[in-house]
């Protein structure tokens, strides 16, 4: 197989806690991914990413593993994870699972016995410091979640580190040691024949050891792209990935366009691909999250057209995405799922699937799953978002103005149960949902949605065709065109004297615009049945969409 098959290939991304429930648990399972893949299949992506099934206590959903080594069993056991793996495996499709390696639970074994004595051989797993002069953290590091990045160890009389909640400690990654550990853990799931990893915030693990006061900042700067990091990812790379042939994409949260290509430039042994997060930060208003803000259409293709600019030229890869489990729903968030909801997420679909890099689609975004607008605190369950809700209330907003903001920028957004059907609690479980569905489940369904041949389910299947038959989607260049245009996005992709003209009107508002290319173009899809089939001025229709081949 071709060494950079992930080239060609589309990713779909699966949230087990919300995909499908077999039991009446109210949570999904790993015998129900089985029972869907035939649908996963259909859709026509290559690889099925799998988020975190290891042992956890579930405060951060699985991204705080109490033991890497087995299956939380509510997920099922490993017996089930195997059959996933075959059964995936039998329908042409590869697997790839979640690493979080730059923390791990406090209730990991490692964890317990670190914080059992200063003395314990497993202390300097974790990152311990002194109370600074004042008795208060070592320094003013932040959380993601909110609050001090530091936890107070009153036996030891120490803090440790916790970038994300405080039951998630920071690993040290300075001590080999822990790296050997590490490198046990990823051989013992390559071993079982997965296909790869999506590591969790990898480029948080190397933290600048003088772990110094941010006279300016929350801290990231100190650990994020931090000074191993490019050493470490080398080093895993010749331990585990190269040597049983993982595909690596990486999660990099905060990160820049030149580490971005450091990470991903073939000749240097890193990770295959990363997400970056800048064109999904274009509704955080001075970098603020937690506002109420509408997107800054500028921003976002100035952002795309950056990174595709500079990962093109600079020779790296890009993992293309809009959704995950930690992100609202993108048609609610840039489209318009109220007046023109198929229309805008097919063009968004499109927008982002003619791009260089592989594509990640997010369970329910190739149905059209809409965000759930959440009348009340009750029925969030994401820590992050309880966090916030705690601290804005606490700032004095009120009630009304925290829940318009979580409505719009909670991850919860993205953890409603996948919309199967229109039977109760839409297919996904005959029990409770351990977090409530979307009230319109009934009507964007995956049965409802498959019957429909003009659905976006069906219009994902083509974009993931054309990828596979196009070329210049894989190997062209990018020129943004008309860039100062207020409504419109469009872009053209060259190679081998090929051009790919991708157009798309981000609002309801109809647009002209206008562009000239030497020779009748053909159509390649649109997301209106009858798009007009000209060049020069054209009108584009609300959330219209058109992809235009010229050989
Ligand atoms: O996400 C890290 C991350 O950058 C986002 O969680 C972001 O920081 C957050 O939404 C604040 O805006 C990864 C996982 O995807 C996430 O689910 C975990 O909660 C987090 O790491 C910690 O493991």
């Amino acid at each position: 197989m071709d060494e950079q098959w992930w080239k060609k290939a589309t990713v779909y991304e699966i949230y087990p806690k919300s995909f499908h429930d077999t039991t009446g648990s109210g949570t999904g399972d790993i015998q129900g991914i089985i029972q869907k893949l035939d649908y996963v299949k259909e859709l026509g992506v290559d690889v099925i990413w799998l988020t975190p099934v290891y042992r956890s206590p579930q405060k951060d959903n699985g991204y705080d593993i109490s033991n890497y080594y087995e299956i939380e069993p509510f997920y099922g056991s490993m017996a089930d994870f195997e059959e996933l793996l075959t059964e995936t495996h039998n329908r042409g499709m590869k697997l790839i699972m979640d690493l979080v390696i730059n923390h791990t639970s406090t209730e990991h074994e490692w964890f317990q016995e670190a914080i059992s004595s200063k003395d314990s051989p497993y202390r300097d797993f974790y990152i311990w410091k002194d109370p600074a002069s004042d008795g208060g953290p070592p320094n003013n590091w932040e959380s993601k979640f909110g609050g001090s990045a530091w936890e107070y160890d009153a036996q030891s009389k120490q803090y440790y580190l916790h970038l994300f909640d405080k039951t998630q400690a920071d690993l040290n990654w300075e001590n080999p040691t822990l790296r050997e550990e590490v490198y046990k853990v990823i051989r013992f799931w390559a071993e079982k024949g997965i296909d790869g990893f999506r590591l969790d915030v990898i480029n948080l693990i190397s933290k600048n050891q003088q772990f110094p006061h941010d006279d300016v900042g929350d801290g990231r700067r100190f650990y994020t792209d931090g000074p191993r990091i490019h050493e470490y990812l080398n080093e895993i790379n010749q331990t585990v990935f190269k040597p049983y042939n993982m595909m690596t994409v990486g999660e990099m949260s905060s990160t820049t366009l030149e580490n971005c290509i450091l990470y991903t430039r073939p000749n240097r042994d890193e990770l295959d691909m990363t997400f970056q997060f800048h064109h999904l930060k274009v509704d955080y208003p001075n970098g603020e999250k937690w506002t109420k803000a509408p997107f800054d259409f500028g921003k976002l293709k100035e952002i795309l057209t950056h990174w595709q600019v500079g990962m093109h030229d600079g020779g790296g890869w890009n993992a293309l995405f809009w959704c995950n489990h930690d992100q609202p729903r993108v048609v609610s968030r840039f489209g318009d799922d109220e007046h023109y909801h198929v229309e805008s997420a097919k063009m968004l679909a499109t927008n982002l699937h003619m791009m260089q890099g592989t594509p990640y689609i997010f369970q329910g975004e190739e149905i059209g799953m809409t965000n759930p607008n959440f009348s009340s605190i009750e029925k969030y369950r994401d820590v992050e978002s309880l966090n916030a809700y705690t601290n804005l209330k606490q700032q004095g907003m009120t009630e009304k103005e925290v829940l318009d903001i979580l409505q719009q920028k909670s991850r919860d957004n993205a953890r409603t149960p996948m919309q199967w059907s229109a039977a109760e609690n839409g297919g996904f479980t005959k029990g409770t949902p351990w977090i409530p569905i979307a009230d319109n489940y009934p009507d964007i369904n995956a049965e409802t949605v498959i019957a429909d041949p003009k659905s976006t389910f069906h219009y994902y299947k083509q974009l993931i065709t054309l990828r596979k038959k196009y070329d210049i989607i894989t190997n062209g260049d990018f020129q943004i065109l008309q860039q100062d245009h207020q409504q419109v996005f469009a872009y053209i992709r060259s190679w081998e004297g090929k051009k790919l003209v991708v157009i798309s009107n981000f609002y309801a508002e109809p647009a002209n615009f206008s562009v000239s290319l030497q020779g009748k173009p053909e159509i390649l899809l649109s997301n209106y049945p009858d798009s007009a089939n000209k060049f020069g001025a054209i009108r584009l229709r609300p959330y219209e969409s058109i992809v235009y081949y010229l050989e």
